[in-house]
């Protein structure tokens, strides 16, 4: 056993930013923790910068002496590099545990990876959880949302520390519960963490939450676009704008760091810091999986795909620099462009009144469409999803925490068969009333050449979904006259499918 006597309530291997303040988030609760990573000397510096936790940290040098110094059976967390790094330590740890003993992947990892996994481990007697985290490094230290999948009982062991280390909020309001500090942990209130399922459901379930995420930012971003092109709003007069918004229907911590963002000012040029950071997004690919997938499983989700087309184009930075000289939109020519200039106080607000309701409604319809690629899971996956419970996770310790998440979890407690968020009273209220704003707004970004792409896409799904017809009837013809794809008729029950001879001038009709 490593140190001293009795031997520690879990383990950690990967001492990066995420697993050194998620093991110390565990020592805070009281649990003691025996911690690994790769290169010792970093284990060290870590271990010895905090000498002092409730529950205690114990270093190890070695993988033999971290199994060494567990209580059994084991509890494993894995938090390194998602991937070849994740399968490295698996492969190492393995032939160093005894049946029974747990495994907890808290990396962001591929929930296919997941249930692969899960698979090769019970096959040699481990236990295996998949368990997203999310909320960055704050959340790891202070609080983060937790996503377990995976073996019940496996979950029903790692439940204690799971339960006291996640974010915490109000039972009552939803809101989250602040204020932690080192040593010194949030007592009480709702833990965002729950069991999601077997195998793969948490991390699958964390990649929705980044896809809705990516949703979340670029809406966000077309929101500040639109002020600043069409009203003439500086930056920091955005930021301003964005923490009012803060206090109401979009009170969320992305539109509260938006605020704060905006009204930072760069240290070097003393211009507004948003403005010296280059237009060229990065991305990991938790949005691209969650596109991915959503095409995969066949269930529209253009808002999020969008939101991760929008990153793509703006990484051609230098392509549409030249393009800018090439290609003309209303806003090439000075003369008949009212953008960039100061618009009528008036005005103005009225134009900040339809963006804050088209933000509002086009996040209602991502949000729906994340939740709509759960339900499709669910029956892909034979995973039973708690659609209330999910939304009850994000409300606190993650990057989309939000006054929103509680109508969610409302939404679904009240009827856990929801077909669609669109149709939850709450959310088609809200929609009722701003859809008019929200249509002037894409509106007016269309003919000022602004582009829109998570607003549009949103209000065309929105539309997509309300519209008892579609023009997919032309379609199914076109399919059937190029590659006699067959067709279904108005006047036919559904399932029976039909086919014309194109070429033939007599055109006779077919049952297929
Ligand atoms: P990184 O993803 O940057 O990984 C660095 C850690 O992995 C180091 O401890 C490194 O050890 C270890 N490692 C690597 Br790389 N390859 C290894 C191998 N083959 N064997 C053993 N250890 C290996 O760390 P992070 O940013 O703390 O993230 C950890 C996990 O949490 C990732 O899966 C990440 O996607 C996920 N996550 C991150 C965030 C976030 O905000 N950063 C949020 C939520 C989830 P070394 O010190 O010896 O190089």
């Amino acid at each position: 056993m490593a140190a001293n006597d009795q031997p520690s309530e879990i383990g950690l291997i990967g001492l990066a930013v995420m697993g050194q303040n998620l093991a110390l988030n565990i020592a805070d609760h009281g649990f003691r923790i025996s911690v690994y990573n790769r290169t010792t000397e970093k284990m060290e510096a870590f271990v010895d910068s905090h000498p002092d936790t409730p529950g205690g940290l114990v270093g190890c040098a070695t993988l033999e002496a971290l199994v060494a110094s567990l209580k059994r059976p084991r509890k494993l967390i894995v938090m390194v590099k998602a991937g070849s790094g994740t399968d490295a330590v698996i492969e190492q740890l393995a032939p160093l545990l005894d049946e029974g003993d747990i495994l907890i992947d808290g990396g962001n990892s591929k929930w296919t990876d997941t249930i692969a996994r899960e698979q090769r481990l019970a096959e040699r007697g481990l236990r295996f959880i998949g368990s997203g985290i999310s909320g960055g490094e704050e959340g790891a230290r202070f609080g983060p949302s937790l996503m377990p999948g995976g073996q019940e009982d496996a979950w029903k062991a790692l439940e204690p520390v799971w339960t006291a280390i996640a974010a915490k909020v109000d039972p009552d309001t939803g809101k989250p519960l602040l204020g932690a500090k080192p040593g010194k942990p949030i007592e009480g209130g709702e833990p965002c963490t729950a069991y999601i399922g077997p195998d793969g459901a948490g991390h699958y379930v964390k990649m929705m939450h980044n896809g809705i995420e990516y949703g979340d930012m670029q809406m966000i971003c077309e929101a500040y676009d639109l002020m600043q092109r069409l009203a003439g709003m500086r930056p920091a007069e955005i930021g301003q704008t964005f923490a009012r918004w803060n206090e109401g229907v979009l009170d969320s911590y992305l539109v509260e760091i938006t605020a704060d963002v905006l009204q930072q000012t760069d240290p070097v040029t003393g211009e507004p810091f948003v403005d010296v950071v280059l237009d060229a997004a990065g991305q990991k690919g938790t949005g691209k999986w969650t596109s991915i997938n959503a095409l995969d499983m066949g269930v529209p989700a253009p808002t999020i795909a969008e939101a991760v087309f929008a990153r793509c184009i703006s990484a051609f930075k230098e392509e549409r620099v030249e393009a800018t000289k090439i290609l003309a939109g209303p806003d090439s020519d000075p003369e008949s462009d009212p953008a960039r200039e100061q618009v009528a106080e008036e005005e103005r607000e009225a134009l900040l009144e339809a963006i804050h309701d088209a933000l509002y409604c086009a996040k209602i319809c991502s949000y729906a469409q994340g939740f709509q690629l759960m339900r499709a899971a669910q029956a892909e996956y034979g995973w039973t999803l708690d659609f209330g419970e999910i939304a009850g996770i994000w409300r606190g310790g993650c990057i989309i925490r939000a006054d929103f998440l509680q109508k969610i979890t409302e939404a679904y407690r009240y009827e856990p068969e929801l077909a669609n968020l669109l149709l939850a009273p709450h959310f088609k209220e809200a929609i009722d009333r701003a859809q008019p704003h929200w249509r002037k707004v894409v509106a007016l970004a269309a003919q000022q050449g602004v582009p829109a792409p998570t607003f549009a896409a949103s209000l065309a799904y929105y539309d997509s979904y309300r519209s008892a017809r579609l023009p997919q009837n032309l379609l199914q013809a076109q399919r059937d006259y190029f590659g006699a794809h067959t067709y279904e008729r108005v006047d036919q029950p559904r399932g029976r499918f039909f086919h014309i001879d194109w070429p033939d001038p007599e055109r006779p009709q077919r049952e297929a």
